[in-house]
Order: structure tokens, then C-alpha cells, then sequence
């Protein structure tokens, strides 16, 4: 298998809002990550994703792009972005930043120039349509709700936007609207920066005449999916990206793609005619919806091991020969993972060490979001006031004022599936503001700060912390980690994900119970275990015992060395 660096790196995502604010205001900010980079060298990540830290008016937090070439009023200025970058240098950290170019805000210059006038030279940099008999110009739904289109006044036409009416979606049908992205990609790389994460980048090609979306469900708009996620013109526009920009610099990329299959990941990042080196694929974050949900995500049940297993080693397999995967349970936009998948109250630090186990041993690239090496939880807000997501404040109205739900039934949804669960402030002490601010947060602090906190958590060795400086440190030592092939064992037994991973002469074996119970493990024939050696686990473990046969704790997580 090919090398690369980025294949052995650890990714650590910042969402710069909620992670250290320096100056007093409630919003975290540049200055306030620059304080905390001793804090990542110790945890020992590689690379930091910063999610956007550009010019915007904060519609969906940033993910609303007014210049993509000036920083954030409230997030500081170029001086302290530049300051940031080899601040994270000189420690030997690379910064990946996210790239927002499937839409902007409406209050980018070009979005203000297209909207002026039907023969505005920017007109065809976004989709404009006609209305159709004095409505909208197809039936597609926004992944915010409501309509995807927008009637706008100045010129009568309806303009497209898959997310929240201030993020117009841009043409890329349009060679000028590549090449103005183009070059700002170059702008940025020219500065230093190591790469991308690309935003929603499988929705830029859409289906050719926009059809309308086939009627799933009662609602008024409809899920457009299949046209507008993996277009036909996709990989062309990708391939172009990588020859014009990508290929020429020592960086990475990685795509987000919802709805991607095996397939689709294969031609997004095969090392020879992928045009990126890996993708955020969202199977495995939807396995808790509940089948036949109306009502998308809200409608949730407990994950089903066996589909998870399901899902996991079908990426793991597909991509093994020339695919590259990336590997997260959170990110800014999902719940805590304790919470999802494990139990946050009577075995918090066990069951979040077992899911960093089962991160950290798959092949591809792992991704930790701030505060999940703390095993930080979802947050019990106790009212809608609480929540500012603009997802969470859409679907809690539509539910309740348009579509008749209890409060009191959509409430318990918030808590479980809010993307707000990974948005309260960074818990970095017992303080008052979990010494994430001297201000007013700009939302609640979970109030388990006071117990959990990076503070407590650098000074015990059996922090969940300290759990995950031990696998970034295995991983380092140890390129079966990495580069090993992945094997399931026992794929029916519904409370133990167990597998291994071989490379050359080197076999590691990977015991997970994902349950609160004590299922009993049998080693599967064929296994040599005469003589494992164990690499970390989450309890005190005899090194004497014979592991033929063990009596699994709750949520236990073992790895060993078998040859
Ligand atoms: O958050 C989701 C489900 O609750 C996803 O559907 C999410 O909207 C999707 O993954 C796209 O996410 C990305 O683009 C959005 C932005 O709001 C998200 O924060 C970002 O990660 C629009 O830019």
C-alpha cells in the first residue's frame, strides 16, 4: 500500500466559536486557539481542521461565506490567522481548512452583484430560475427546511439554496465561478496551509433540468438527493480542481460526502484517478434513525451493533485496495458519541475510551473533535431558548407550529440529535465558564464542567485524555495501525465488535464490548494467541490471563499484539 503522511497523521477539528475565547466577548476566537496549542502538542495531533474562520454574517455559524479572503469580525484578523499558522508550524502541526463552496452568503460580493439584475455579469455565478405557475420552480426541500428556492424581488426569479436561505447555492456549471474558487484555493495554499476539508463538495454538480423530487413523504418539499448528491459532472469538476490546484502542492483533501456509497468513495479517493485522498461518508451516522422516519434524523433509535458492523467493514474492505478512509464519530455538526453510543452516566469514561479504541484501530485517518478526548456529553438543555443552531430552531418550529408535535415529544430530539450537543464551549476548567471565557458564552456551558474538564483531566493518568494520548502514541509506534489489513471476527454476535489487523508478520486483535453487559469472548480458531501481548485497555487487565476465552466488562475495550 502506498505511503503518504497523511495516512499516519491525527486529525483534531476546532470549531473556533466554542473553543477559547481570549477576549472576553462570549465567542471563541483566533487568539484563543493560539493559547491552546501546547494543549494539542500534548494531546500529540498532526494536523488541525479548522471549520471556517471567514468574513461572515453567521447564519449557520460561519458555514456562510460573505469573503473568503478576510477573517471573521468576531474570530480576529489576518495578523492573528497568520500568527496561528506558525504558531501550529513551529510544533510540527499542518492546518487544514474548510473550504465552503457549494453556496456562499447572500452577502457575498457576488451573490449582492447577481441578485442586482438579470444581466448582471455575476447573474449565472448562481442558480436562478422562473417561478412555475406562481410557485417555486421544482418541489425540492432545503436540508434546513422548507423550500431550496428563494423568490427574490429585485428581478421576480426564484435563486436555489439547498441550506438556509442565506447560503445561495453557486453554479459550477459556470467555468468562471471554478476558476474565482480556484484561485482563492491558491491564495490560501500559496500562504502555507496543508489542505482542505470540502463542505458538502458531492452536491456541486446538479441533475440537469432540475426535475422534481419523486414524493416520499407527506410534506410540501421534497428530499432532492438523487439530484443534486454525486452529479454527473462531479469528477470532472473535481479532476479539474486536482489538476489546476491540488496536484500541485504537498497538502490534503478531504470531501465531505453524504449519502456516498463504497463506490462513490472508491472514485473519490483512489490514489491514482481519485481527485481527493479521502471523504467523510455519513452511513454509520445514520444507522440510528429510526427506518420509515418522516421526519429525517429527529426520528432516532439506539444503534444496532450489527449494522454497525455492517457498515464499517464494508468501508473498511471496499477502500482497502487503493481507497483511503477517514474515520470520525463526531464533528460539530453530530451529538456527543458517548451519549449516541455509549453511556454518559454510569460508564462515561469506559464506554468513551471504548469508542477512541475502536476509532483509533480501523484503517484510514482518524478525526477527534474538541472535547471528545474528554468524553465531553450531550448538553441537557431544558428549553428551545437554550438552542441556536439554525437546524434546531427550523425543524423544532416546523414540527411544532406546522406540523402539530407535543413540545414536550420534541424536546427529547433536540437532546439527542441537536448539532448544538457539540457546540457548547470547550470545558477546559471548573470555572464559572468552564474557563472557556471571562464573558457570557454565546451558548450555555454544559454544566458537568465542574466535573468534566481538560484541567482534571491532564493530571490523571486514567483520564479519557491520557487514554487517547496513549493510542495517537500507538499509532506512531506501530504502522500495522495504519496500514493493516482489517479483518471482522465473530460478525453475528450482537455485543462484540472484534477484529484484526495484519501487516507483514505483525497481527493485532481488537476486543470491543459495546454493551453494559458481560458477554464472554471465545477467541475464533485459527488465532494464534500463545503468546499476545497487550497494547492498551481501557481496565486493569491480568497479564497473565489466557485470552481463549474472557468475561468481558462493561463497555471493555482490549487490543493485543498476537504475533
Ligand atoms: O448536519 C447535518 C445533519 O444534521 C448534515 O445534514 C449537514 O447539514 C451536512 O452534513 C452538511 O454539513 C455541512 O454543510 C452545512 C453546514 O451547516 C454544516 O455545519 C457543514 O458541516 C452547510 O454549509
Amino acid at each position: 500500500m502506498q505511503k503518504a503522511w497523511w495516512k499516519e497523521s491525527v486529525v483534531y477539528q476546532i470549531y473556533p466559536r466554542s473553543f477559547a475565547d481570549s477576549d472576553g466577548d462570549g465567542v471563541g476566537d483566533l487568539r484563543g486557539i493560539i493559547g491552546k496549542l501546547d494543549y494539542l502538542k500534548t494531546l500529540g495531533v498532526d494536523v488541525v481542521w479548522l471549520s471556517p474562520v471567514y468574513k461572515s454574517p453567521n447564519d449557520d455559524n460561519g458555514y456562510d461565506i460573505s469573503d473568503y479572503q478576510d477573517i471573521m469580525t468576531e474570530f480576529g484578523t489576518m495578523a492573528d490567522f497568520d500568527e496561528l499558522l506558525a504558531g501550529l508550524h513551529a510544533r510540527g502541526i499542518r492546518l487544514l481548512m474548510d473550504l465552503v463552496v457549494n453556496h456562499t452568503s447572500d452577502e457575498h460580493a457576488w451573490f449582492v452583484e447577481s441578485r442586482a439584475s438579470q444581466d448582471s455579469p455575476y447573474r449565472d455565478f448562481y442558480i436562478w430560475r422562473p417561478g412555475k405557475d406562481g410557485a417555486e420552480p421544482n418541489n425540492w426541500g432545503s436540508f434546513f427546511g422548507g423550500s431550496a428556492w428563494q423568490r427574490d424581488d429585485a428581478t421576480g426569479e426564484y435563486f436555489l439554496h439547498l441550506f438556509s436561505t442565506k447560503q445561495p447555492d453557486l453554479n459550477w456549471d459556470n467555468p468562471a465561478v471554478r476558476e474565482a474558487i480556484y484561485s482563492m484555493m491558491r491564495w490560501w495554499l500559496d500562504k502555507g496551509i496543508d489542505g482542505f476539508r470540502m463542505d458538502v463538495i458531492n452536491l456541486i454538480s446538479k441533475a440537469p433540468g432540475l426535475p422534481d423530487a419523486p414524493v416520499q413523504s407527506a410534506a410540501r418539499y421534497q428530499f432532492p438527493g438523487e439530484f443534486v448528491f454525486h452529479g454527473p459532472r462531479l469528477l470532472e469538476y473535481l479532476g479539474e480542481m486536482k489538476r489546476e490546484v491540488l496536484s500541485k502542492y504537498d497538502i490534503f483533501s478531504v470531501g465531505e460526502a453524504p449519502t456516498a456509497t463504497t463506490e462513490h468513495g472508491i472514485e473519490l479517493t483512489h490514489g491514482e484517478h481519485g481527485p481527493l485522498n479521502m471523504v467523510f461518508q455519513f452511513e454509520h451516522m445514520d444507522l440510528d434513525i429510526a427506518s420509515g422516519s418522516q421526519i429525517g434524523k429527529w426520528d432516532f433509535k439506539r444503534l444496532d451493533l450489527l449494522d454497525l458492523k455492517r457498515v464499517m467493514s464494508r468501508w473498511q474492505r471496499d477502500l482497502a485496495d487503493g481507497g483511503w478512509n477517514s474515520l470520525y464519530l463526531a464533528n460539530h455538526d453530530q451529538p456527543r458519541p458517548v451519549s449516541r453510543f455509549g453511556d454518559d452516566t454510569t460508564y462515561r469514561v469506559e464506554s468513551a475510551k471504548l469508542l477512541a479504541t475502536f476509532l483509533h484501530t480501523l484503517q484510514g485517518t482518524p478525526y477527534i473533535y474538541q472535547g471528545e478526548e474528554l468524553g465531553m456529553t450531550n448538553v441537557p438543555f431544558a428549553s428551545i431558548d437554550d438552542y441556536r443552531d439554525i437546524e434546531s430552531l427550523n425543524a423544532y418550529r416546523e414540527l411544532v407550529n406546522e406540523r402539530g408535535y407535543d413540545p414536550a415529544a420534541v424536546l427529547p430530539m433536540l437532546h439527542a440529535k441537536s448539532r448544538d450537543n457539540a457546540r457548547t464551549p470547550m470545558q477546559w476548567d471548573a470555572s464559572a465558564s468552564a474557563g472557556f471565557t471571562t464573558g457570557t458564552p454565546w451558548i450555555a456551558v454544559n454544566p458537568n464542567h465542574t466535573t468534566i474538564n481538560a484541567a482534571q483531566q491532564l493530571s490523571d493518568p486514567g483520564s479519557v485524555f491520557a487514554y487517547y494520548q496513549e493510542l495517537i502514541r500507538l499509532r506512531k509506534a506501530n504502522p500495522v495501525i495504519v496500514y493493516g489489513a482489517y479483518d471482522l471476527l465473530l460478525p453475528d454476535d450482537p455485543a462484540i465488535y472484534a477484529y484484526t489487523r495484519t501487516l507483514g508478520e505483525t497481527q493485532l486483535l481488537v476486543i470491543l464490548n459495546f454493551t453494559a453487559e458481560a458477554p464472554e469472548f471465545a477467541l475464533p480458531a485459527g488465532l494464534d494467541a500463545s503468546n499476545p501481548a497487550l497494547l492498551i485497555s481501557n481496565y486493569p487487565v491480568d497479564a497473565n490471563e489466557l485470552i481463549a476465552q474472557i468475561t468481558l466488562r462493561p463497555y471493555e475495550a482490549r487490543v493485543y499484539r498476537l504475533r
